[in-house]
């Protein structure tokens, strides 16, 4: 709920009646009403010839349409088709209002998509993250949420409470890894085989054996020929921790698997999701109040414009490691919109240099990042404080419609409005060149991407239904459970990936440390750096001591971290929550000291990044 005076945000509070959050807001929620009004955000369009040259000159509205019309005019001449025309949407902003710009791309009758890398989706169903309250055993498999999702923070304290069993199976003694009652430092990227491990002595101990005698599946067969000893040495994992956890999973009663994104940044990321989901398969966790696998919510894209006509575009990646001018078509022009791929991608080096060898890009922001600095134009955009919005929790599953609540800030414009004014001005040159349905009103645009899938999730048509539900209410714990059909699919022949051990995605004498690039508590992604919402002035390493000093690295120094992708100089601190193996810096381009780290992450899996470390 906000509060405004004279167009400006001058409080903001969250809403005590909201089921999951209770009201309560994340440090960079509160500094909203600082955000929205700053200093550095984006008033008018600006254009660059040259991209990089940073000498932007202020343009009208009407000049950045006529400059976007003309390219795509131009390469619809040159090519009878607009996939030459690339669009590149991040994670700033999920809203369905932001769908409009997929829309907008989907209309033109295939362009180009430049997808982010993927994210995997558990196989089970979700259950409502509160209901991990009642879990007996919470296994927390690489996330952090008293860093990245706080509001789970008091369901996992009130389980505590009631007698569970927090385990933390990170490389790093995380904040969260504090709250818990025991911790595992497993060696990254095999948690996949941990899970295994796990698996083999659940059915070793006859416990599940009727339900694996039944289902005589290579899944299982490639678990029971498992080399234990082997498999736990390369896990890092001693006995006394395997006989903990063999023992919770005994024992334990209902086990709940928290799975973040650390782990699922690995190479292997889709074997570590089956066989975790496996151990609560095996046990039933999934129906029982409680247990299962809490990850990300899947199946939430059910709005209208969020159905995209994929067929006929061209899909492409940055990582695919090939220039625009090299596709045939070549990519002649870049449409980036919530997004910052110039310092969040994985090996950014080669991002910039991909988006430098397109003729005439276009970033949609609210503030002039490092990708918009290497735009021919940037489009100044509205927040959600200043446009209507549905939004579908990715975590929690809620619903909720997010109300006007100031004008446009100067002359930024919501992304609809963008949308449809371009695909107005587009038919105008040529009529049907854009199927872009024109509404009159954001609020019209939005009810029309309601439809069946909507309805029979949440129970609502329009948005006068939505405003009246406020919350929609989650899904009752205990329902909406896994049952025999899907137990029976999930572990069919062929349907999941066989067990291995990748040796290349470890540290090698060269580059013999990992580096692992996790979120940080007070910033989103590249997002509030300026405002200071911590002690921190500047970007830094973090390194065990013992392995700094035998390098000879001090406290407090300036060190050159490089592999084969590049070098970053940035100030090493001591921290004994790392192995001597690991390297730490949060995820996230940091404006102050100007340090690119993503230029040494590895653009398909972002932590199975190696490194080397030296003095100055
Ligand atoms: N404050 C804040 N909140 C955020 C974000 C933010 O930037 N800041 N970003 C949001 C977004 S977009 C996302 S995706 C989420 C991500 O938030 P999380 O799900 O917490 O994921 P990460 O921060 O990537 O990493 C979590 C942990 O995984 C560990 N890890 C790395 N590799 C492995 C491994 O192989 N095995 C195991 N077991 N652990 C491993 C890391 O050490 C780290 O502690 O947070 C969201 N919430
Ligand atoms: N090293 C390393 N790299 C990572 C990760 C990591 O853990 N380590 N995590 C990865 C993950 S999980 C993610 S999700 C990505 C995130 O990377 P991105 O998807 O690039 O997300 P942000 O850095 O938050 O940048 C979002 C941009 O959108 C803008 N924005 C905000 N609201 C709006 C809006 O309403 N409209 C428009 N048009 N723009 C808006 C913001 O100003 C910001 O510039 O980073 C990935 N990169
Ligand atoms: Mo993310």
């Amino acid at each position: 709920m906000s509060k405004t005076e004279h167009h400006k945000l001058v409080s903001l509070k969250g809403d005590r009646a909201h089921p999951y959050t209770k009201g309560k807001l994340c440090a960079k929620g509160f500094s909203f009403p600082e955000k929205n009004g700053h200093r550095d955000r984006l008033k008018d369009p600006y254009y660059q010839e040259k991209k990089g040259s940073g000498r932007f000159k202020k343009i009208t509205w009407e000049k950045a349409y006529e400059l976007i019309i003309d390219k795509m005019m131009e390469i619809h001449g040159r090519y009878g088709n607009f996939l030459p025309l690339a669009f590149y949407k991040g994670t700033g902003n999920r809203g369905i209002h932001h769908y409009a710009a997929n829309e907008f791309f989907s209309s033109l009758g295939g362009t180009t998509e430049l997808t982010p890398s993927m994210d995997n989706d558990a196989l089970l169903p979700n259950p409502d993250p509160a209901s991990i309250r009642n879990a007996s055993v919470i296994f927390i498999w690489g996330a952090n949420p008293a860093a990245s999702n706080i509001h789970l923070i008091p369901y996992l304290i009130e389980a505590k409470t009631k007698g569970a069993q927090l385990v933390a199976i990170d490389p790093v003694l995380t904040e969260t890894a504090e709250l818990a009652d025991a911790y595992i430092q497993p060696i990254p990227g095999t948690d996949h085989l941990l899970a295994a491990l796990l698996l083999k002595k659940l059915i070793d101990k006859n416990k599940h054996v009727q339900f694996v005698h039944k289902n005589n599946l290579s899944f299982f067969q490639q678990i029971m020929e498992l080399d234990s000893e082997n498999a736990a040495k390369v896990c890092g994992i001693n006995n006394e921790a395997l006989q903990y956890l063999e023992a919770l999973l005994e024992n334990g009663g209902t086990c709940a698997h928290l799975i973040g994104a650390g782990p699922l940044k690995h190479s292997n990321s889709r074997q570590t999701l089956r066989f975790i989901e496996a151990l609560s398969l095996l046990r039933g966790d999934e129906k029982k109040d409680g247990g299962g696998i809490f990850l990300w919510q899947k199946n939430i894209s059910l709005f209208s414009n969020q159905q995209r006509d994929r067929g006929k575009n061209r899909i492409a990646h940055f990582h695919s490691g090939m220039l625009p001018s090299k596709w045939d078509p070549p990519i002649e022009m870049l449409w980036i919109t919530c997004g910052n791929p110039a310092a969040q991608e994985g090996n950014v080096d080669f991002v910039r240099q991909f988006i430098n060898d397109i003729p005439f890009v276009v970033t949609v922001d609210q503030f002039l990042t490092p990708t918009g600095e290497m735009s021919n134009l940037i489009l100044p955009t509205t927040s959600f404080f200043e446009e209507a919005d549905i939004v579908v929790n990715g975590w929690h599953g809620g619903i909720a419609f997010n109300e006007k609540a100031l004008p446009p800030y100067f002359n930024s414009k919501s992304e609809w409005r963008i949308m449809t004014e371009l695909g107005e001005q587009l038919n105008q040159k040529e009529n049907k060149l854009s199927s872009f349905p024109l509404y009159k009103s954001e609020e019209d645009y939005l009810n029309a991407q309601f439809n069946d899938a909507v309805f029979e999730k949440y129970y609502i048509k329009n948005i006068q239904d939505l405003r009246k539900k406020k919350f929609f209410q989650l899904q009752p714990a205990g329902e909406n459970k896994g049952d025999e059909t899907l137990r029976k699919d999930f572990f069919q022949d062929g349907k999941n990936d066989p067990l291995s051990i990748d040796t290349e995605k470890m540290p090698n004498e060269q580059f013999p440390f990992w580096l692992l690039t996790p979120h940080h508590p007070y910033k989103l992604n590249s997002q509030f750096h300026f405002l200071q919402l911590t002690e921190e002035r500047e970007a830094h390493v973090k390194i065990n001591p013992d392995a700094a000093k035998k390098l000879g690295i001090f406290d407090g120094e300036i060190v050159t971290i490089y592999n084969q992708q590049g070098d970053i100089k940035i100030k090493a601190k001591f921290s004994k929550r790392l192995p001597k193996d690991i390297l730490f810096i949060y995820g996230g381009w940091d404006p102050r000291s100007k340090v690119m780290q993503n230029r040494l992450v590895s653009s398909a899996n972002l932590y199975d990044t190696f490194v080397n470390i030296r003095k100055l």
